[in-house]
């Protein structure tokens, strides 16, 4: 399932859920003789008990069978994280990162039964910038949905709607990008239905190989808003059609009238202040890896309300757009950021980080656009940001969001304190900050000191979030002591985190790190050694059991 609603009824569109031919590889495109393996897909393969800690190379195998001769566009949504798709033998597409989608188009495919093969490589290596061993693990495989679809010569490549409030009506905002992959030259229009108006949004020419936008600008008189209560969603359609009045294909997605403002040192959803209190999450799980399969997802978000929650950072990469789904049915806010963890300035100076980190920016504003839920973008957690170099980096990636969305806000999670040299490249200034853990502060005084620094540094009248806080917590290591690392002690840190924070109005948003215990990258050094190789700071454990700390968050977050 790669939403949670069909996205085409005109153009023809199936799912490659299921199992495939899998066998591990020496070399991306090398010649394989057996495939003596079947893997699912979606799925990470090292929830085969032969590859629990496989690093390297594994190719997939799959057949695709066409009726009749037809363009196919392959959509894959993740690939861990680097992939060559061969096709009858024929290498069309390749891909880095793990957590954005990608597409091969491949003209005129004749009928019959076809061969299609996937090189993965999950290997670290210098060419390799963003994924690195870290504080959370790069799994291996294509960890999320492919869809198969049959495409005419012209195809709606990307649909991004934007909600605008004016004075009491609503309008919205349509970018149609149509692709001609025929011969010649072609006449075409573009319709969008939202909210029960069917409107003309445009025509163009379209040169044979190149692709068009089109732009319109719609009021729609009578729609409710999209807010944390009420979460209404409105069914978008756009439809293609040719000079022959022909409608060769549509693009069905999911949209929300809502606004998202700064203003006075706060965020505004709607015009009204907010605050936002959630959790840090990775999609990591002991029985799917990254790959975590929808009711897990929904178990997640069920979790996450519970605690009372309205906010979630997707924290360190793009998600699988099914949990933004939910997040949109539910009223949970979303932070959604780039892919990166904590690179020092030698790793932002790699020669392929600068293309590597821009090119998950673009995917992840174009792919995630619609999402109402996504109230933050943001880049970069823990990189090099007090660094001139780094600030070249921080101030390219924000400039290329702002200008695919100027509609929401941008921020990036600093821990570098009086040093930070980027808050006046953003809207939101934030902070992650472990008193009680990594040091000894008394939190509300950090966070008084944090906002000096903000006002300081280039962050004056900007909202301010805490990214991060929280503290290990083994589960089941329980101790009348109160010991580091005991259950008893994290709830301690917790507690005396959010009591602080609550109580500070210029705190716009609160993110405890973390949601769930999570597997790390094996290696020398404090950060790669971790106990168990995990991440403890879990609220709940790996398997989504309760630590003491959970009963603490909920105290605060549902009491308010
Ligand atoms: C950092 C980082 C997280 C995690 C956390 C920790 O702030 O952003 O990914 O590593 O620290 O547990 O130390």
């Amino acid at each position: 399932m790669i939403r949670l609603f069909s996205t085409h009824q005109i153009r023809k569109s199936t799912e490659l859920e299921g199992l495939w031919d899998f066998t591990p590889a020496a070399h991306m495109g090398e010649k394989v003789g057996a495939y003596r393996y079947r893997l699912p897909v979606p799925g990470c393969w090292e929830m085969h008990p032969e590859f629990g800690n496989y690093r390297g190379i594994g190719v997939y195998r799959q057949k695709v069978t066409l009726h009749q001769r037809s363009n196919l566009r392959l959509e894959f949504k993740g690939v861990s994280h680097t992939a060559h798709v061969y096709f009858d033998g024929v290498m069309k597409a390749c891909h880095y990162n793990a957590y954005t989608a990608f597409e091969c188009v491949i003209p005129q495919v004749e009928a019959g039964t076809h061969d299609l093969v996937v090189y993965v490589d999950n290997s670290f290596h210098e060419d390799s910038a963003l994924h690195v061993p870290n504080d959370y693990y790069t799994y291996g495989g294509i960890i999320r949905p492919v869809a198969v679809e049959e495409i005419s010569d012209l195809y709606i490549q990307n649909v991004m709607f934007t909600p605008v409030r004016q004075g009491l009506g609503w309008h919205g905002s349509w970018k149609a990008v149509v692709r001609n992959m025929g011969q010649v030259e072609r006449m075409v229009s573009i319709r969008g239905i939202l909210a029960g108006i069917d409107a003309e949004l445009g025509r163009s020419l379209v040169k044979s190989g190149e692709t068009v936008e089109i732009s319109s600008w719609v009021a729609y008189p009578d729609v409710k808003e999209w807010s944390l209560e009420n979460p209404n969603l409105y069914a978008l359609t756009a439809i293609l059609t040719t000079e022959e009045g022909y409608d060769c294909d549509d693009w069905l997605d999911r949209v929300g009238f809502r606004t998202i403002t700064t203003d006075n040192g706060k965020i505004q959803l709607n015009g009204k202040d907010v605050v936002l209190q959630g959790v840090n999450r990775h999609e990591d799980h002991p029985m799917a890896g990254s790959a975590l399969p929808l009711h897990l997802m929904v178990r997640d978000l069920e979790l996450i309300t519970d605690l009372g929650c309205n906010a979630v950072r997707t924290s360190h990469y793009p998600y699988d757009e099914r949990f933004l789904d939910l997040c949109d049915e539910r009223g949970i806010a979303v932070w959604e950021e780039n892919h990166a963890r904590g690179l020092s300035l030698e790793q932002m100076l790699n020669p392929n980080f600068g293309w590597q980190s821009e090119q998950v920016t673009h995917e992840m504003v174009q792919q995630h656009y619609n999402h109402p839920s996504i109230l933050i973008w943001a880049i970069l957690n823990e990189c090099a940001s007090h660094t001139e170099e780094g600030r070249a980096h921080y101030e390219k990636q924000l400039t290329i969001i702002g200008e695919l969305d100027p509609s929401r806000p941008r921020s990036f999670a600093s821990h570098h304190r009086d040093q930070e040299k980027c808050f006046d490249l953003a809207e939101i200034v934030s902070f992650n900050l472990y008193p009680g853990w990594y040091t000894n502060e008394n939190p509300g005084e950090l966070a008084d000191q944090a906002r000096l620094w903000a006002d300081a540094l280039g962050g004056k009248g900007k909202p301010m979030i805490i990214s991060e806080f929280g503290g290990d917590g083994f589960y089941g290591f329980r101790s009348p002591n109160r010991e580091k690392g005991s259950e008893e002690r994290q709830a301690d840190i917790i507690d005396s985190n959010l009591r602080a924070y609550l109580e500070r109005d210029y705190i716009s948003g609160i993110f405890i790190w973390q949601f769930s215990d999570c597997r790390v990258t094996e290696g020398l050094g404090w950060l790669l050694a971790r106990s168990c190789t995990r991440n403890s700071k879990g609220i709940v454990d790996e398997y989504r059991r309760p630590k003491l700390a959970y009963e603490t968050v909920k105290r605060y977050f549902r009491g308010r």
